[in-house]
């Protein structure tokens, strides 16, 4: 059986393990055992420039997958993309003061060239509204052109002095930024929980994580919006980590940049706007959600490799396994299974088995000189550890079922995390009860300032995440369950979720 020994010694797999396992438990030490992931997994590495990494090959086409499933998606929509450029002029970033507001600390600035000042000094985009609108007031021009919806891919800067950590607070990080424009208010608001819902089925149906999708409150929306929508997760640590927003703009931005087009009445009309994104924090919130004490899980739909078939070497029976695994390897594909086959004879079975689990791979296949013997292979589980011994005809479609249910396991597993970390409350100081102790509160909230603030104050830096959906999705708020007393001011509220927040 596969016993990841080699002719090339026990003591080199042993020492190497010393190395690159983790060291830490995920429940002891969540901020190390997150940091130790990353590095040994070889998803990121740091740099000379402060708060900015490296996206290592590995994380690198994890986002790749995130990108062409997003993509897709949008693309059906009809949704293009585009580019835009990275630097906007200072009059016009600060044309529509509000939505900056509060943000200009983190704006980065190029001010010079060579050694000739510039004229004016550029921001580096930390987000793309301005330069994005200055182009849509040229290219709007009647009803005809419209809905416009664009998309762009790129990297956007902003300068936080908070601690960075890989994936989730970085100076530099890559998103995509969508920027829609309609002729009604009602495409807008359709258009703005259509992307929610593709946000959420590519975050539960491909990262396996179950997300709560609500509306930002007053205080927690984008300043520049008339409302935000969000899917918002909860991690381990008891923190809230936002997978994406997607924003209704109203005509505020329209109005801003003079943005009109001649209505299908004659007349000069504003348009209505929306703007989304989703950004490779969602990684982090994949490493954080799924990972466990031995590295990284990957859920099957996301996993840049799904398989790995781990052949066992000794001298006198090499070719015939490698052989056997080639015709494996084969066979997997033709069942569109992303497979690799580590046929690598410079460490033995043993470091090759520690290494891919530290990676997250969904499933190994292990095959050794006994296993071709009884035409077997041995099928193991990186989520449960589970093994199981499979002919070796039928191992392709043993892996693609059993990928199958570990996508499906992991997102079961996700979705009750959060639902048993979910407390109800009924006043702020159940509220700080439940942050405390590292859960979601969930109860009522009017929605005001002044509550928010009071929250904010007691509990512990808590907020708001998201408000129900409901008032969205069926009209005006009718009594339902959804509906009862504020927990702050005893006023009418809608169910809203609390916590901390990445
Ligand atoms: C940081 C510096 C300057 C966020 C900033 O959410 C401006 C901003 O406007 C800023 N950080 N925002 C809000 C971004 C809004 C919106 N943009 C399109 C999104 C999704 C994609």
């Amino acid at each position: 059986m596969a016993d990841g020994k080699n002719d090339k010694g026990k003591s080199q797999r042993d020492g190497d393990k010393k190395t690159t396992g983790v060291t830490v438990k995920k429940s002891e030490d969540f901020s190390e055992w997150y940091t130790q992931v990353v590095q040994k997994a070889d998803l990121a590495d740091y740099t000379s420039v402060s708060g900015c990494m490296v996206f290592k090959p590995y994380s690198y086409a994890i986002w790749e997958k995130v990108r062409q499933l997003l993509d897709a998606r949008l693309k059906q929509l009809g949704v293009k993309n585009a580019y835009f450029p990275l630097f906007i002029p200072e009059s016009l970033f600060k044309k529509e003061a509000e939505h900056v507001e509060g943000f200009t600390p983190e704006v980065a600035w190029v001010t010079q060239a060579g050694d000739t000042k510039l004229d004016e000094r550029l921001a580096v985009r930390p987000t793309s509204e301005t330069i994005i609108y200055e182009s849509y007031s040229k290219w709007i021009r009647s009803w005809r052109d419209l809905p416009l919806l664009i998309n762009q891919w790129c990297n956007v800067v902003r300068w936080e002095f908070k601690y960075p950590k890989p994936f989730i607070r970085t100076r530099e990080f890559l998103w995509q930024e969508g920027h829609t424009v309609h002729e009604t208010e009602k495409q807008a608001g359709d258009m703005v929980l259509a992307i929610l819902g593709i946000y959420r089925e590519i975050v539960e149906q491909a990262l396996a994580i179950h997300v709560i999708p609500g509306r930002k409150s007053e205080q927690e929306k984008f300043a520049g919006a008339v409302y935000t929508t969000t899917i918002e997760a909860l991690m381990p640590d008891g923190k809230a980590l936002q997978m994406g927003t997607s924003h209704n703009l109203g005509q505020n931005f329209g109005k801003a940049f003079g943005i009109s087009f001649l209505g299908k009445g004659g007349k000069r009309e504003t348009p209505w706007q929306t703007s989304w994104g989703m950004s490779t924090r969602v990684i982090g919130a994949l490493i954080m959600a799924h990972g466990d004490d031995h590295g990284l899980v990957l859920p099957p739909n996301i996993a840049p490799i799904q398989a790995v078939i781990v052949p066992i070497l000794f001298e006198d029976s090499k070719k015939e396994v490698l052989a056997a695994a080639a015709k494996l390897k084969k066979e997997l594909e033709k069942e569109n299974i992303i497979v690799e086959l580590d046929d690598r004879e410079t460490y033995t079975a043993g470091w090759k088995f520690n290494v891919w689990e530290l990676k997250g791979v969904p499933l190994r296949i292990e095959l050794g000189p006994r296993d071709l013997q009884q035409k077997q292979a041995v099928l193991f589980r990186r989520d449960t550890a589970a093994k199981e011994t499979v002919k070796l005809e039928s191992v392709a479609a043993a892996a693609g079922k059993t990928l199958a249910e570990i996508q499906q396991s992991l997102y079961q597993k996700s979705k009750q995390q959060l639902e048993i970390n979910i407390v109800t409350v009924k006043s702020v100081a159940d509220i700080t009860a439940a942050v405390k102790g590292k859960k979601l509160a969930r109860g009522f909230f009017c929605g005001s300032a002044k509550c928010e603030e009071e929250i904010k104050a007691k509990a512990d830096g808590a907020a708001s995440r998201c408000m129900s959906m409901a008032p969205l999705e069926k009209g005006p708020i009718q009594k339902r369950d959804e509906q009862g007393k504020c927990a702050a001011c005893g006023k009418e509220g809608i169910t809203t979720w609390f916590g901390k927040a990445y």
